[in-house]
């Protein structure tokens, strides 16, 4: 049981706790009686660490094991860039997040080193450290499926989220251990119960990925990895190891569990692709969206999020008569690259029927694809992507949010 004094204090003050402790040969005039004029303890712990209004209800949905795989952030709710830790989109493969005590969690740098070394989360505070904005998203995120509700945004896009990520750079730590020459990639292992592992190309390793102990000033929460994640920006969900504790230097991939399995992609020909790491430029109009009801007609301020794994966001259009005309929406500055950026766009409803839509342009050029040039590109026809259970991993088509006379917004993608 956790003891800690504010729990201790509610313990104590339970008649049944204090009969308790009598049984167990506690005196249980030692326990305190309650001060009836002092903050409770409920009050007393959200002034030392707060909660939001008892108004305010998004939630993430959602349940891991079955056909709704992970927790979904309410990004209809979203306003701003950054997402709180408390609403983080969680996909975890073990359920419930190790309960790890930071003093006696340690990351291993070994394998095709020249020193192998061991370092303690201490140890890794007291290193430079960097704080970047960026965003995490799943691969299966937005996937359609006719195993899963996607009326809403928090439906069909809630499995990415954005934090600004603190730690130390993977280089400053390569550099301490020694890569070997010949080693040309890393495996990174995470301490719950599956062992998580990622085999991940050097190259990469070098240039952004991070090991995170803090997500937007604070320390990372238990679901994102708590104390150690290895981050890698703009790169799928899946790389992105939590409660890291082991990276592995070596000349091949492992085909690990859930790389050579769950996460590898299989085409319709029968083939499977294992590595693919990069997302493209994607986008989605969070306000108004799915499942939403405008009241009037009038002024509406269309806003939504938009991404890429290749870096910074260009360009974002709407259009609002389903894909005839496009116009360029305001994006939200500052604008970091690989993380989610806000797009603004001023709409005035005039009561007939409006197909909602944006489309991404990324530092690169790439430009975000309707649903049937993905189909054209994976050679599949639209009723697979519709009825298939086989996900169509890293799909990132512009997303149609049609408006009806009434005013009700529904999903029309497909
Ligand atoms: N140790 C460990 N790391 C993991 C996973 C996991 O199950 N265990 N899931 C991965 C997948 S598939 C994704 S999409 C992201 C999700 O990160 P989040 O739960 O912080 O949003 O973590 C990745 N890292
Ligand atoms: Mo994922």
């Amino acid at each position: 049981m956790d003891l800690a004094p504010s729990n201790r204090r509610r313990f104590l003050k339970h008649p049944a706790a204090i009969a308790g402790l009598a049984a167990a040969g506690v005196d249980p005039s030692s326990a305190k009686t309650p001060d009836l004029d002092a903050p409770s303890d409920g009050e007393r712990n959200l002034h030392e660490y707060g909660a939001r209004s008892h108004y305010e209800t998004a939630i993430r949905t959602g349940a891991l094991g079955g056909p709704l795989l992970g927790f979904r952030t309410p990004l209809q709710n979203s306003v701003g860039i950054i997402t709180p830790g408390s609403l983080h989109y969680i996909v975890s493969h073990g359920y419930d997040p190790p309960d790890i005590d930071p003093r006696h969690h340690t990351l291993m740098i070994h394998g095709m080193v020249d020193r192998p070394l061991v370092f303690s989360v201490e140890e890794l505070q007291r290193l430079p450290s960097v704080s970047r904005v960026y965003f995490l998203e799943c691969h299966g995120n937005t996937a359609p499926s006719p195993l899963r509700p996607s009326v809403t945004v928090q439906d069909t896009h809630g499995l990415t989220s954005c934090s600004e990520w603190t730690g130390v750079p993977l280089s400053l730590l390569l550099n301490q251990v020694g890569v070997k020459k010949g080693a040309t990639w890393l495996i990174a292992e995470g301490a719950d119960v599956q062992k998580h592992s990622k085999s991940i190309p050097i190259g990469k390793a070098t240039d952004d990925v991070l090991v995170v102990y803090a997500q937007n000033g604070e320390a990372l929460r238990p679901e994102q990895g708590y104390p150690l994640r290895l981050f890698v920006p703009g790169w799928e969900g899946i790389n992105n190891v939590k409660w890291l504790r082991r990276i592995k230097l070596a000349d091949e991939p492992y085909m690990s569990m859930m790389e050579s399995t769950k996460y590898a992609v299989i085409h319709t020909d029968g083939t499977s692709r294992w590595f693919l790491f990069e997302f493209g430029a994607k986008s989605v109009i969070t306000r108004p969206s799915g499942g939403q009801q405008l009241p009037t007609r009038g002024f509406y301020e269309i806003t939504g999020l938009a991404w890429s794994g290749a870096g910074a966001v260009r360009r974002v259009e709407v259009s609002t008569d389903g894909g005839k005309t496009w116009a360029d929406a305001k994006l939200q500055e500052p604008i970091a690259r690989k993380a989610h950026t806000r797009f603004l766009f001023p709409w005035n409803w005039n009561g007939e029927e409006a197909i909602l839509q944006s489309r991404c342009t990324d530092e690169k050029g790439q430009v975000q694809p309707t649903v049937e040039t993905i189909a054209k590109f994976l050679k599949i026809d639209l009723d697979y992507i519709r009825k298939s259970s086989t996900m169509v991993a890293d799909f990132n088509a512009i997303q149609p949010w049609r408006v009806d006379r009434s005013g009700k917004i529904q999903n029309a993608l497909l």
